[in-house]
């Protein structure tokens, strides 16, 4: 159903209240000025459409904002994933391929439930996502220590943490934006917190650590990745920047050592791609005001893995 299209939509989320650091807002337009969008149209040959806008930085900021359960920017983060949802759906339902540039993890609350609920219209099929991350971002408000909501999308994506309607992310609580734990695939996860541990346990979720990456090679990986998806199951990939070892990817808010080496990451977006069945990806927590030295080579990994999800080193 999408092989060979070539109708693009890039769209830059510069948000960064899912997190406590400055910077990650700048991450699209670091991005952006290194050329990935002319890349996209004269290297890769998609038809990109681009706003050339950073959307969702400071533009939503409601005037008092408390904690909510414990979470941080509840309202804030809240309105900019609930407008990033329809932004994202009115592009994909379009059949356009989607690239979202963040920002901090909290806006796949936003790309995911726009996708998932374009996905059910348009194709009558359930999506899957494929989550590349050092971190397992499924804590609900409850579990998490830092009340940081990009550690928590796949808890409000999945449903495992809901809200009430009225509350921050009532919105969520339509069944079209959601995806089931069935569906969800983690490659990469080093660092995972106890309860996020036990969501997974309990939910019998898909999760490849770095230690299966060490075990079986990240071929024989994302053989069985792919396999639990199965053949023919649009996918959503969701690359966190830190997935990658810092050695690779220094500037992002939260490095945590022995990751992905950038091949690895490169082969995975590759496999993705190859299945012919990926609608869209996020590439998020590119943060260049960290290690000054380390921006610029994190800024050409991200951009790789982009490239490589988009069909760069098929031959
Ligand atoms: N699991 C921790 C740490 C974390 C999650 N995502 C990132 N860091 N980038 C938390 O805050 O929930
Ligand atoms: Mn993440
Ligand atoms: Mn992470």
């Amino acid at each position: 159903f999408l092989s060979r299209n070539k109708d693009l939509a890039l769209v830059a989320a510069g948000f960064s209240g899912g997190q406590g650091k400055s910077g990650v807002d700048a991450g699209p337009t670091a991005l952006i000025e290194a050329g990935l969008a002319i890349q996209l149209r004269d290297h890769l040959r998609y038809n990109v459409h681009y706003d050339d806008k950073i959307h969702y930085c400071n533009d939503i900021v409601p005037d008092s904002d408390p904690d909510h359960r414990g979470m941080k920017n509840p309202q804030a983060t809240s309105v900019v994933t609930q407008k990033l949802s329809s932004h994202i759906f009115s592009h994909a339902k379009e059949g356009r391929f989607v690239v979202t540039l963040g920002g901090d993890h909290s806006i796949a609350i936003g790309t995911i439930s726009g996708t998932a609920k374009a996905t059910r219209e348009r194709l009558n099929r359930d999506m899957a996502v494929i989550w590349v991350d050092a971190h397992a971002d499924i804590n609900t408000p409850e579990t998490s220590d830092s009340g940081n909501i990009h550690g928590m999308p796949l808890a409000f994506l999945t449903g495992l943490a809901s809200e009430k309607g009225g509350k921050p992310f009532g919105w969520l609580n339509s069944e079209e934006l959601r995806i089931s734990t069935t569906k969800l695939v983690y490659i990469g996860l080093r660092d995972v917190d106890h309860g996020e541990k036990r969501l997974l346990r309990e939910n019998g979720i898909a999760a490849f650590s770095m230690h299966d990456v060490d075990q079986y090679g990240i071929g024989k990986v994302m053989d069985m990745a792919l396999a639990w998806i199965g053949n023919d199951t649009p996918i959503h990939l969701s690359f966190d920047i830190d997935a990658l070892d810092p050695m690779w990817a220094p500037s992002t808010g939260t490095a945590v050592r022995r990751g992905l080496t950038l091949r690895e990451g490169s082969f995975i977006a590759e496999c993705v791609h190859d299945t012919g069945s990926l609608i869209a990806m996020d590439l998020v927590e590119v943060n260049p005001s960290l290690e000054q030295e380390g921006a610029e080579k994190t800024v050409e990994a991200a951009i790789s893995i982009v490239r490589c999800a988009l069909g760069e080193t098929l031959l």
